[in-house]
C-alpha cells in the first residue's frame, strides 16, 4: 500500500516536471494550423504583424528566466541566428534588447509573408521562413 502511494506520487511529480518541457517542444513544432487555432484571437484565419509583434513581446518575457530587460545568447539559442544577432545588435554588447528582438521578428514576418498581403496563413507559417516566425512567438 505504502509503496503504491509513493510510486504514484513519484509518477505525478515526474509528470509535473516533464510537462513544461513537453509543452515547449510541442508549441515550436506545432503546425501552422494549430498555431493559428491557439494564437489567432481576432477571428480571421491569419496572423497579422500586430499579432506577431504582441506575441513576440510575450515570448521575450517567457524565454528570459533571469527577468532582466535583455536576452543573452543562451536564452535565444535555436531562435536567433548568429547573422541576425550581428545585424540587429548595433550596440555590439552581449545582449539583445526588446527593440532588437522585434526587429528580427518584423524581418522574419516579411520573409514569411510570401504573397505580401500582410497576413500569415497556416501554409506560410509552415514554410521554412514561417517556422522562423513560429520560434519567436511561442516558447
Ligand atoms: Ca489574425
Ligand atoms: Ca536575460
Ligand atoms: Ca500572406
Amino acid at each position: 500500500m505504502q509503496t503504491g502511494k509513493v510510486a504514484a506520487a513519484l509518477v505525478a511529480s515526474a509528470l509535473l516536471a516533464l510537462t513544461p518541457a513537453l509543452a515547449a517542444e510541442t508549441m515550436t513544432k506545432a503546425s501552422g494550423a494549430d498555431i493559428l487555432k491557439k494564437l489567432n484571437t481576432d477571428g480571421d484565419d491569419t496572423l497579422e504583424m500586430t499579432e506577431v509583434i504582441a506575441l513576440a513581446q510575450k515570448t521575450f518575457g517567457a524565454i528570459n528566466p533571469d527577468g532582466d530587460s535583455t536576452l543573452e545568447p543562451d536564452e535565444v539559442k535555436g531562435r536567433v541566428t548568429e547573422e541576425e544577432w550581428k545585424s540587429v545588435n548595433k550596440d555590439g554588447d552581449e545582449t539583445l534588447e526588446m527593440d532588437e528582438w522585434l526587429t528580427i521578428a518584423r524581418a522574419r514576418f516579411a520573409q514569411a509573408d510570401a504573397n505580401k498581403d500582410g497576413k500569415l496563413t497556416a501554409a506560410e507559417l509552415d514554410s521554412k521562413a514561417g517556422r522562423g516566425v513560429v520560434v519567436m512567438i511561442v516558447k
